[in-house]
């Protein structure tokens, strides 16, 4: 496609590399992925970022466990994330690494800066830390276990720390941070969170411990190697370096800088939506446009957690399911911002009802159709009826409509605007029955079939985001040509398709059967 004027830069939070991937981290890369995906075919030049956040105490402590030193065990483990961006087909166009020496560069320019200002000063720390979360907490904030142990909010175990310690002075930010919020009311998303983020900011902030002396995995404080930058002043500044930040001469920063979305889990959105606006400001940079905080996947109601064994490994559903199967599941069953359970029923059965029975068949059916019918010819239309416009003017405002979906990250309402012409397709179908107009009014059978091609491939295109493989299996069938695959011109060149051979239709989306069915066989 033509170089672009529209950008868009998203990314991803940066992964630890203390574990293997989970189903949670597949999502958050997923929304983007599909997103970034959205984009591209809607004309935007997109940047879309993922990677791994390898420094901190979590990750010393983990590749000690192992008895590997850091730099052998973040090798080891970044490599997981990165397959896992090929395993579920994700289209980053850069994955970095917070162990880079292009990342030490920017995160200490960002100090630099930081420092200049007069915004971190050097005292001392005496307070909780929780290693898990990598994150401070206030006597306060904790909660007391009957067995007199204190844990942070997120359940994460906290230990006492005293050191020698920078701070930044985020208690001078109150006030900017929360006109900031007014002045950007799309800044966090979704709206609950966003006043989570209000009411935390409102009640006052202290200032921030910004490095650490008491373990050495990670970037040296400039002008004072005794310190390490604090891992999540370090990790945020990923997305700076991404775009060849220091240098403000890189076309990939004047292009893309700042950030239109920086996707999230909840867990971490007062990270992103207090701290980095906050750093950002205070070394005199734009910050991002939006912050979106996504929920939290549980396992058949239970937690996802190592320790409970029932983590969620996505290369294990996508070979037990399919990986569209997985990319539709995920982003169709929960709406996006809210809180979602996994459970192998639920998966089974949006997989049969909605892409074998709606999609599958409604594809199956009319591409057969046209095969047997029309020697495999799409036919012309002939006059269309108020049925034909209606369906084909529902599925040719779909761009639109997800747009606007798009717009405010609801996936899921974007695929059941799809559905909703999907399920309208085979009502149509149903109604219009081609198979007996094709011997009382072949003509009007031609113009149905015609229609029918339509809707598909506008349903098609629509779902190519989501499921990129077998969107372009839908596409393939109708040989719609590879650089049409986007959406220009979408819902308008309807009669291009006409006279189009076609190939023998098969099946896309087999059946799955569920563990009931399997039973109920044997
Ligand atoms: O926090 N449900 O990394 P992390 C949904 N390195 N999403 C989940 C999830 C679940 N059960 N579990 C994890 C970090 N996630 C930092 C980020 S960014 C500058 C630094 C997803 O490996 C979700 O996106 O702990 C969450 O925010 C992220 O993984 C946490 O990943």
């Amino acid at each position: 496609m033509a170089s672009s004027s529209k950008t868009f830069y998203i990314t991803t939070p940066i992964y630890y590399v203390n574990d293997s991937p989970h189903i949670g981290h597949a999502y958050t890369t997923l929304a983007c992925d599909v997103t970034a995906r959205f984009k591209r075919m809607d004309g935007y030049d997109v940047f879309f970022l993922t990677g791994t956040d390898e420094h901190g105490q979590k990750v010393e402590k983990s590749a000690s466990l192992e008895g590997l030193d850091p730099k052998t065990f973040t090798d080891r483990v970044s490599q997981n994330f990165r397959d896992l961006t090929s395993e579920m087909n994700y289209s980053q166009d850069q994955f970095i690494r917070t162990t880079e020496e292009r990342h030490q560069r920017c995160s200490q320019e960002i100090w630099k800066r930081l420092f200049k200002n007069g915004h971190i000063y050097l005292d001392k720390y005496a307070g909780w830390y929780a290693i898990r979360d990598e994150a401070f907490y206030h006597e306060k904030e904790l909660i007391n276990q009957t067995d007199g142990r204190k844990i942070a909010p997120t359940g994460a175990e906290v230990e006492w720390v005293e050191e020698p310690s920078y701070f930044f002075a985020l208690s001078k930010w109150q006030d900017k941070l929360l006109n900031f919020y007014e002045q950007n009311p799309n800044f966090i998303a979704p709206k609950s969170r966003k006043n989570e983020v209000i009411s935390f900011v409102s009640s006052g902030l202290r200032d921030l411990s910004v490095s650490r002396t008491s373990f050495s995995w990670g970037i040296p404080v400039p002008n004072d190697s005794e310190h390490i930058i604090y891992v999540w002043l370090d990790a945020l500044s990923n997305y700076l370096t991404a775009t060849g930040f220091p240098n403000e001469q890189d076309k990939k920063y004047k292009k893309y800088w700042p950030p239109d979305l920086h996707m999230v889990g909840k867990d971490i959105l007062r990270f992103h939506a207090v701290y980095w606006p906050a750093f950002l400001m205070a070394a005199g940079m734009e910050p991002p446009k939006r912050i979106f905080a996504h929920g939290w996947w549980t396992n058949e109601g239970k937690k996802i957690s190592k320790s409970l064994g029932n983590v969620i490994n996505p290369r294990e559903l996508r070979d037990q399911y399919g990986l569209d199967q997985v990319r539709f599941f995920l982003l169709r069953e929960v709406p996006f911002g809210s809180d979602g359970d996994f459970s192998h029923e639920s998966i089974v059965s949006r997989i049969n009802n909605e892409l074998a029975n709606d999609l599958g068949n409604l594809v199956q059916r009319s591409l057969s159709m046209i095969n047997r019918y029309y020697d495999a010819v799409i036919p012309e239309p002939s006059v269309l009826l108020d049925a034909d416009k209606i369906l084909l003017g529902k599925a040719g405002t779909l761009l639109e409509v997800n747009r606007a979906h798009f717009d405010v990250q609801a996936f899921h309402l974007a695929l059941e605007a799809i559905w909703t012409v999907v399920r309208s397709a085979n009502i149509y179908v149903d109604h219009q029955a081609p198979w007996k107009l094709i011997k009382e009014n072949p003509t009007r059978a031609g113009t149905t079939l015609w229609v029918l091609a339509n809707t598909i491939k506008q349903i098609a295109l629509m779902l190519k985001p989501f499921i990129p493989i077998s969107a372009d299996k839908i596409l393939d069938q109708l040989v719609v040509p590879k650089d049409f695959r986007n959406f220009t011109n979408f819902g308008q060149n309807h009669t291009e398709i006409s006279g189009t051979k076609i190939p023998k239709p098969e099946g896309i989306f087999p059946r799955h059967l569920s563990e009931k069915d399997k039973t109920v066989k044997i």
